[in-house]
């Protein structure tokens, strides 16, 4: 077990060389004096003493100097102008000759410093924005193929079955797709989805709320209750964005939005405990719990941010004080270093068995404990403190709990504990837990670039501590995709450790370095279009601006081109990725177009479009503003 990771702030070094400047006038004094008899005792001597001295003047008038590994762009900008008044402006160049150059300061080396990173702002870069613009141009196109097959084969069912051209309603019935795409469609500019989405919630989703029976508290507020609260903000509601002038008023998705959650409160107000239950029928506004009795951890604790905003913007606390007494009771359970079991009893309000894990059913529970509190203000409000307290101490049980890394590359991953603080070990990963990456990294900077954070003196040892643990585990998460024959990741992968081996089992990828490293067992070579891995990537690539990431999400997208798009409309879901050709699954669930395209589109964007420091996006990736930072405070 790592307990402590093997990896810590580097010493701040000083360059030495760097701090002994000697003046170049010094340099060559020093030299012709020492050398002096030798050189003036022949002709040959004098001859090649006039030679250095006039190639030391060419140098000095053909170079600055700037040292060369001041990072970054602004460094850069600063050679050129020097460079381009040297050349044009001899004199200027003479008189510096004889300057003494200033003395340098002690330098962080890069890493440290966070400074201009050493990317040199590619994205700022003409010929490099053109080409992610393009790339981004694909996403949109691969986001109106999606929706055409659904709109074609499947409109107002929840998902479409891409192989057999229709609708199957997996959610409840409200048109899951419709809803969790809109937003998508309204950041991307996409007017026609715009408007056909819109008129269809417009005209049908009131109605189908009045009249469904049974649908999951979870899947609904995260899907349905956050898509339309988003799209109000996006469309001009709460002082919004006005991103679109296509589809109803605002307030058509916000009074949808209303009827909808006070359907839902009956999840809390028919629960004994501040637990909910997980289960709502809709036309009577009743509740239950699931048959087992018991809701999953990660369920009951991601609803905040999406009743906290209908709360702000319709000026009623009764959805923000249900869902905040469930994170209120969650702060007084017992816990293992701020992890918790992955199921809760609603009835007695206690966590239920020992199993440990940030894949399904405990994934977003970590996930909210941050965002909830990043969007009611963060360090501002102080009501909140306790998220980011539960938040700090769990990321603590993860680093010393559950990270390890594999044999024989190393791969950082997080495994699970089944049974418990003192039970075994599990190297078994969910391709669910690559949300994670992202995470660490938007709670590290709060939602800043690294290099702003750290030119503000933001990051506490911690913070850094969880970006460098983020950016291992997110070069883990492309790995998962990278290792198989078609470039797309497992629903779980297993990690080869010193007690933990099997053979046989690889992704088919030969080329991979890390093949013997992840072990893909029969059961889990699905892939459900899950967007996990490019959340994350789109969170770190904002973060850390650093371009590997977007390369990477491109991979990525071109492997979900090759082996998931239909030619009919849609893309399906997949049985085996280790396997080419892999046989498809009749299913494009909702958050492809929700989430999966929505970040990578956002990957290839410029940074300003939904900044991480104005916005939270909901675990279903619907923006919701930041209070008191856009429209509502
Ligand atoms: C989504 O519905 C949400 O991201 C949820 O938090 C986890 N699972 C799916 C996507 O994989």
């Amino acid at each position: 077990m790592s307990n402590s990771l093997p990896y810590s702030m580097k010493d701040v070094k000083y360059d030495n060389a760097k701090f002994r400047h000697r003046s170049l006038s010094k340099v060559i004094n020093q030299t012709l004096l020492t050398h002096k008899r030798d050189w003036f005792s022949c002709s040959t001597g004098k001859f090649l003493a006039l030679v250095m001295l006039f190639g030391l003047a060419y140098l000095f008038l053909t170079h600055t100097s700037s040292s060369p590994e001041v990072s970054g762009g602004l460094a850069k900008n600063v050679m050129v102008n020097e460079k381009d008044k040297i050349n044009s402006d001899g004199v200027s160049g003479l008189r510096r000759f004889w300057r003494k150059p200033p003395r340098l300061p002690p330098r962080l080396s890069p890493d440290e410093k966070g400074g201009k990173n050493s990317f040199s702002h590619e994205a700022e870069n003409p010929s490099s924005r053109l080409k992610w613009l393009s790339r981004q141009q694909k996403v949109k196109d691969a986001f109106i193929h999606a929706w055409s097959g659904y709109k074609k084969h499947a409109m107002g069912y929840d998902e479409l079955m891409p192989l057999s051209l229709r609708g199957v309603d997996g959610l409840g019935g409200l048109g899951a797709t419709v809803v969790d795409a809109l937003d998508t469609a309204i950041i991307m500019g996409a007017d026609e989805i715009v408007s056909e989405a819109g008129s269809w919630i417009e005209t049908q989703l009131l109605d189908r709320i009045k009249h469904k029976g049974q649908v999951n508290l979870f899947e609904t507020t995260i899907r349905v209750l956050g898509g339309l609260l988003s799209a109000y903000h996006l469309s001009g509601g709460d002082e919004g964005m006005k991103l679109t002038r296509s589809g109803p008023k605002p307030t058509v998705y916000l009074d949808t939005a209303r009827d909808l959650a006070d359907r839902l409160l009956s999840a809390f107000t028919a629960s004994p405990t501040s637990v909910p239950y997980s289960d709502v029928i809709l036309r009577d506004s009743s509740a239950h719990p699931a048959p087992d009795g018991l809701s999953s951890t990660s369920e009951v604790s991601t609803l905040q941010l999406e009743f906290n905003y209908l709360s702000m913007v319709s000026g009623d606390t009764k959805y923000s004080l249900e869902a905040m007494k469930v994170l209120e009771h969650l702060k007084t359970l017992p816990k293992v270093e701020g992890l918790v079991p992955i199921y809760i009893s609603p009835q007695s309000g206690q966590f239920s068995g020992e199993n440990i894990r940030l894949g399904s059913r405990g994934d977003s529970y970590y996930e909210y404990l941050l965002k909830v509190w990043l969007h009611q203000g963060g360090s501002q409000n102080s009501n909140v403190t306790y998220l980011y307290d539960m938040y700090s101490e769990a990321m603590k049980g993860v680093r010393n709990r559950l990270v390890r890394r594999s044999v024989p590359n190393g791969l950082f991953f997080v495994g699970e504990l089944p049974y418990g603080s003192n039970g075994a070990f599990s190297p078994k990963m969910d391709h669910l837990v690559c949300f994670l990456p992202g995470t660490l990294a938007l709670g590290a900077t709060k939602g800043k670039t690294k290099e702003r954070a750290m030119k503000d003196n933001l990051l506490k040892f911690e913070d850094l501590e969880n970006l460098k643990l983020a950016e291992e585990l997110m070069h883990t998460c492309f790995q998962m995709y990278s290792v198989t024959s078609t470039g797309l990741s497992p629903e779980i992968a297993y990690f080869h450790t010193e007690e933990y081996s099997e053979q046989g089992l690889d992704g088919g990828n030969k080329m991979s370095k890390y093949l013997s490293d992840i072990i893909i067992k029969h059961a889990d070579r699905h892939n459900l279009l899950r967007p996990e891995t490019v959340e994350s990537l789109f969170v770190l690539y904002r973060i850390t601006e650093d371009p590997k990431y977007r390369e990477w999400g491109w991979q990525i997208f071109e492997a979900f081109e090759n082996y998931t798009k239909v030619d009919a409309g849609g893309y399906s879901s997949l049985d085996d990725v280790t396997h080419i050709p892999p046989r498809r699954r009749d299913k494009m669930e909702t958050f492809f177009l929700g989430e999966t395209l929505k970040y990578l589109y956002l990957l290839f964007s410029d940074s300003d479009v939904i900044p991480l420091d104005k916005f939270v996006f909901n675990t279903e990736a619907h923006p919701l503003p930041v209070k008191g930072a856009v429209g509502s405070s």
